[in-house]
């Protein structure tokens, strides 16, 4: 068994909703349960707040700086770029007396090597907020191009007045009922069949028992060989 999943590759799921659908709260017990049946997994999210794009990202979600939507939305786009492939990952080979640095993709390479990704948010929010203020869906699709996609896209489905009930909208800029209406909407323009819809309003253990179901049927087919592919399929 440890020997076919270390030669098999590992699933890369992605949670999606509006703010407070309890992604944060579902990867966590996700991550949990992988890691006690023994699989590889990583607990990923977006924004990384940890670099220095994200540190950018980060003031202008807490209305410190101001930023053209525009730019920002480059911010949010970049910020997954600098995961797919890290400088600190550049590896050196010497190859007939040469020295070549190439660069190791953070996200491939984990794939690869049989380690499952829960990534919480990825290019889908992208796209949903930035076209929820009005920009164009294409240009917001644009930078996404050539990023991996999921093997899976989990979406928690609340309406925002509900997620607006569970409390802690804080001073973050998007968390304003009208514009997660509006975050909603740009959601189900994304939306296709290959989404698993999840009712984000079950009870969080509920909620959990569905999303390993799908999970570990997702894991099932990449570890079969389900290839690997790129955004926008
Ligand atoms: N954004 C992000 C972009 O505009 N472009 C991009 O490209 C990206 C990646 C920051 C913002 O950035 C935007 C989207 C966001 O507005 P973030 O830091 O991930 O994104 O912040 P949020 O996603 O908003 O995180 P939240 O903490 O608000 O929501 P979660 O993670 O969905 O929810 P969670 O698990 O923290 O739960 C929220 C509350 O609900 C309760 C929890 O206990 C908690 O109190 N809860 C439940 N209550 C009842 N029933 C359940 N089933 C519950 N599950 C959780
Ligand atoms: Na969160």
């Amino acid at each position: 068994e440890n020997k076919e999943s270390s030669s098999s590759r590992g699933a890369l799921i992605v949670l999606e909703g509006l703010d407070r659908c309890g992604k944060t709260s579902q990867s966590g017990r996700l991550y949990k349960y992988l890691e006690e049946q023994g699989h590889s997994v990583e607990s990923w999210r977006f924004p990384d707040r940890n670099t220095g794009v994200g540190q950018m990202i980060s003031s202008y979600l807490a209305n410190q700086s101001q930023l053209d939507d525009h730019a920002i939305h480059l911010l949010f786009s970049a910020n997954r770029w600098e995961k797919r492939v890290s400088l600190v990952h550049w590896i050196d080979l010497f190859v007939s007396e040469l020295y070549l640095s190439i660069p190791v993709s953070l996200m491939e390479e984990k794939l690869k090597s049989g380690t499952t990704l829960i990534v919480d948010r990825y290019s889908y929010s992208g796209v949903a907020f930035s076209y929820a203020k009005g920009l164009d869906i294409g240009w917001c699709k644009a930078p996404e191009i050539g990023l991996l996609a999921p093997d899976l896209v989990v979406y928690l489905d609340i309406s925002p007045e509900k997620a607006a009930e569970r409390g802690g909208y804080g001073d973050e800029r998007y968390e304003q009922l009208e514009f997660q209406k509006k975050v909603a909407g740009s959601y189900l323009a994304l939306r296709d069949s290959s989404w698993k819809v999840i009712d984000a309003t079950l009870s969080i253990e509920d909620i959990e028992k569905k999303l390993r179901e799908v999970v570990l049927d997702c894991m099932k087919a990449c570890h079969k060989g389900k290839p690997l592919s790129q955004l926008w399929p």
